[in-house]
């Protein structure tokens, strides 16, 4: 029987459309029971800091499962560059930014949250993989003292920053002191790029970027504060200002040079996630590239290809896949370079291998300009 709408439109019209009007038909939400996810298969991860990110299967194995992480939240000053700066820093399970949870689309993620009484304030997590009561933080805001254990199902695919979240200046305040980190929620069969062909990752890190904002005394130099109470009316000062004192990753300017650079080798494919829960930013691999970037970070859209430079949103983490084809060390930045080279995005990555020639060679050394 034809509707009003397809006799309008003819019945070729509507034959053609029907298919996608049928697809478009969102499917009833099916709820598993509480006896149901009782059933399933538990696993307790014990997270890593970053750079680095627990191990996991790439494709899963098996069907859904009841995923357990434990984080306390540690109030601690931490130093944030090589001039010795204090941070009045908040942190996940002790690092800025906080671990990296991995987990499949379709798995329970079953965190405990603690607070320990050595800590001042009240903290809790909105995640933003996860949906209702502002991503968690409703049902896990506690005080020192306090734990809480939330679940919730990762119905969506990608990385997705969780941060602290009170209430009120509370909120930006904890973010830019550390309270940041990623939860990176896999296909069951894997990544894949845009044909749908698989794709997989030899290496993967994580690379969590912080904007802080450090206030100074008269003569212009960074202050120290006994503690984050002292430091607070200050510091939402600087904040509102919105200019940085420092952009960093993984919590310190340096934190990722030299003797703690990214290790890789020639031929190797590596997943660099990256999130800021703050503020823009603009990754960029000197002398590489992004083979496979998802840039807004969901799986269910297809990666962009052969990136220069990718913009991962304040509030969202991305990731980029790249197989290295060159040995050496590369700088990995923040490609307003002003935050690379004087705020301190930058971390480098060493790569092994052998040199191809056939991709770059230098033909004559640098020479005194030859005079005719
Ligand atoms: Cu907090």
């Amino acid at each position: 029987m034809f509707t009003r709408r397809q006799a309008l439109l003819g019945a070729a019209a509507a034959s053609v459309l029907a298919p996608t009007l049928t697809k478009m038909a969102v499917a009833a939400p099916t709820h598993a029971t509480e006896a149901e996810i009782a059933g399933l298969p538990r696993e307790k991860v014990t997270l890593v800091a970053p750079p680095h990110v627990h191990a996991h299967e790439q494709v899963a194995k098996g069907g859904p499962k009841v995923v357990e992480f434990t984080m306390p939240i540690e109030e601690k000053p931490v130093v944030i560059d090589d001039e010795g700066t204090v941070l009045q820093g908040m942190t996940f399970d002790g690092s800025i930014p906080g671990p990296m949870m991995v987990v499949h689309e379709g798995d329970y993620v079953e965190l405990t949250l603690i607070n320990p009484d050595t800590n001042t304030m009240p903290h809790n997590i909105d995640f933003h993989a996860a949906t209702g009561a502002l991503g968690g933080g409703a049902l896990t805001l506690i005080n020192p003292g306090e734990e809480v254990t939330l679940r919730f199902k990762a119905t969506r695919t990608g990385t997705f920053v969780y941060h602290c979240a009170p209430e009120g200046p509370m909120i930006p305040w904890h973010v830019v002191s550390g309270m940041h980190g990623t939860i990176m929620i896999l296909p069951r069969d894997g990544l894949k790029n845009d044909k749908g062909e698989a794709l997989r990752y030899d290496r993967i890190y994580y690379v969590g970027e912080n904007d802080f904002y450090v206030p100074r005394d008269a003569d212009g130099n960074f202050k120290t504060y006994e503690s984050h109470g002292d430091s607070y009316a200050d510091t939402l000062e600087v904040m509102k200002g919105l200019v940085p004192t420092h952009v960093v990753f993984n919590g310190a300017k340096g934190a990722l040079t030299g003797e703690n650079a990214l290790k890789a080798k020639v031929g190797e494919a590596v997943l660099i996630v990256h999130s800021q829960a703050n503020r823009d930013t603009r990754p960029h691999l000197i002398g590489g590239h992004g083979d496979y970037v998802w840039e807004q970070g969901k799986f269910a859209n297809p990666p962009a290809k052969d990136l220069e430079t990718w913009f991962i949103r304040g509030g969202s983490a991305g990731s980029a896949l790249y197989t290295f084809l060159q040995p050496g060390i590369y700088a990995y930045v923040n490609h307003n370079l002003i935050e690379a080279v004087e705020l301190g995005a930058t971390a480098h990555f060493v790569v092994e291998g052998e040199w191809n020639d056939d991709l770059m060679k230098q033909i004559i050394a640098p020479r005194p300009i030859a005079v005719n």
